[in-house]
C-alpha cells in the first residue's frame, strides 16, 4: 500500500510540473503550436519508450470470414476494373495499408478468365498461394502458373500481371512493404499499355518457390519444432525489406517463445492449434485459436509459440520484415 501511495504521489507531482491547465503553460503550448513547434518533455516518454510500444495489435482473419467476401468482391467489381481485387487485412488499431506497422497484407482474388493488368511499382511483394489452380502471376516476362503452397515474389519495379486459365477462383495472401512508403514517400508506379506485359511459361523461375522443397526440409529437421527461412538463389533475404519463414510444430507440442525486434504475418499452411501471444501492449497474453488457410498478425517484440492442437504436425507461413530491420541495425532477439 505504501509503495503505491509513493508511485501515485511521483505520478501526479510529475504531471503537476508539465500541468497544461495553468492558463500561463496552456497559453506557452498553444502558442508553440502556432509557430509549428511543441514541448518535448510532454511526449518524451512516448517517444523514447524504455522498450518497443507498437500500436498495432495481435489479430486473426479467418478464412472462413474472408472467403464469402472475397467471393462478394468478386461479383461487385472485375479484376481489371480493380486493377488488383484485394481485401486488405487493415489491422484494428491502424487504418490501411497497415497489417503491422511494416507489413502490409491482403487476400486477393482472381475468377477464371480475368486478367489483373499489368503494372509495376517500387513496392516488393511476395505471395502465398492459398487456393485454386490454373492462375498465374507474370514477372518481367516469366509467366509462373501458381500451385497451392507457392511463394511467388514481384521484386520491385518489375512488370507484373496476374490472370486465371483455370475455372475455378484463385486466391493468395499478398505481402508489400506499403507500410514503408509512408514513412519514405518514395514509391513510383507504372501501367503498362496493354493488358498483359509479353512473357513466356517458366518452370523453373527464381522468383518461385514451391512448398513441397519447404515441407521436406521442415519434415526433415529434428525435433518437434522446425523453422526455414526463405532466401533466394544466392542466399540472401527474399528483398531488401520483407522476407518469409515456414514453420512446423509437431502434433500436440508447443514451439519454444521466441521475441525479437519485428513483425509477423502468419498463414496457416496446415493444422489446427493457437498462437500464445504477449504483445508489449499487452498486460497479459492472448490466445489466438486458428485453423487452416487463417492469417493473422503479430505486433513486433510479441513473446510468441505456437501450439499444435491437430493430431498431425501444423505448418505455417509467415512474412517478415527482418530483412529492412536488419539492414537498420535494429535487429535484437530476447
Ligand atoms: O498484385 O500488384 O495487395 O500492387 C497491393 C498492391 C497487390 C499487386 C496488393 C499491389 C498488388
Amino acid at each position: 500500500m505504501a509503495t503505491e501511495t509513493a508511485t501515485t504521489t511521483t505520478t501526479a507531482a510529475k504531471a503537476t510540473s508539465f500541468d497544461q491547465e495553468t492558463p500561463k503553460a496552456a497559453a506557452f503550448y498553444s502558442g508553440l503550436r502556432e509557430k509549428n513547434a511543441g514541448p518535448l518533455w510532454t511526449v518524451l516518454d512516448k517517444l523514447v519508450p524504455p522498450k518497443p510500444n507498437p500500436e498495432s495489435v495481435p489479430n486473426i482473419w479467418r478464412y472462413s470470414e474472408m472467403r464469402p467476401s472475397l467471393m462478394e468482391a468478386g461479383k461487385l467489381v472485375t479484376a481489371e476494373e480493380a486493377e488488383r481485387r484485394v481485401l486488405m487485412l487493415v489491422n484494428p488499431t491502424l487504418e490501411a495499408p497497415y497489417t503491422t506497422e511494416s507489413i502490409y497484407a491482403g487476400l486477393q482474388l482472381i475468377l477464371p478468365n480475368e486478367t489483373a493488368p499489368a503494372h509495376r511499382h517500387v513496392a516488393f511483394a511476395l505471395r502465398f498461394i492459398i487456393e485454386g489452380s490454373g492462375g498465374f502471376t507474370a514477372v518481367e516476362g516469366e509467366k509462373m502458373m501458381m500451385e497451392r503452397g507457392d511463394v511467388i515474389l514481384t521484386p520491385s519495379w518489375t512488370w507484373h500481371d496476374h490472370g486465371n486459365e483455370g475455372n475455378s477462383p484463385v486466391i493468395w495472401l499478398d505481402g508489400l512493404d506499403l507500410p514503408l512508403f509512408r514513412f519514405l514517400p518514395l514509391n513510383f508506379a507504372d501501367q503498362y499499355p496493354e493488358k498483359r506485359y509479353p512473357s513466356t511459361l517458366s518452370t523453373n523461375s527464381k522468383s518461385q518457390f514451391p512448398w513441397a522443397p519447404v515441407e521436406k526440409r521442415l519434415k526433415g529437421a529434428e525435433g518437434p519444432y522446425a523453422v526455414y527461412h526463405y532466401v533466394t538463389d544466392d542466399g540472401k533475404a527474399l528483398s531488401a525489406t520483407l522476407g518469409a519463414q515456414a514453420e512446423r510444430v509437431a502434433a500436440g507440442t508447443t514451439s519454444p517463445t521466441v521475441q525479437e525486434t519485428g513483425s509477423f504475418v502468419y498463414h496457416v499452411v496446415e493444422g489446427e492449434g493457437y498462437s500464445t501471444i504477449l504483445s508489449p501492449g499487452d498486460k497479459s497474453p492472448k490466445d489466438i485459436r486458428w485453423t487452416g488457410k487463417d492469417t493473422f498478425a503479430i505486433p513486433a517484440w510479441s513473446q510468441i509459440s505456437h501450439t499444435a492442437t491437430s493430431n498431425t504436425d501444423v505448418f505455417l507461413f509467415a512474412i517478415n520484415d527482418r530483412p529492412m530491420v536488419t539492414a537498420l541495425g535494429l535487429r535484437r532477439q530476447a
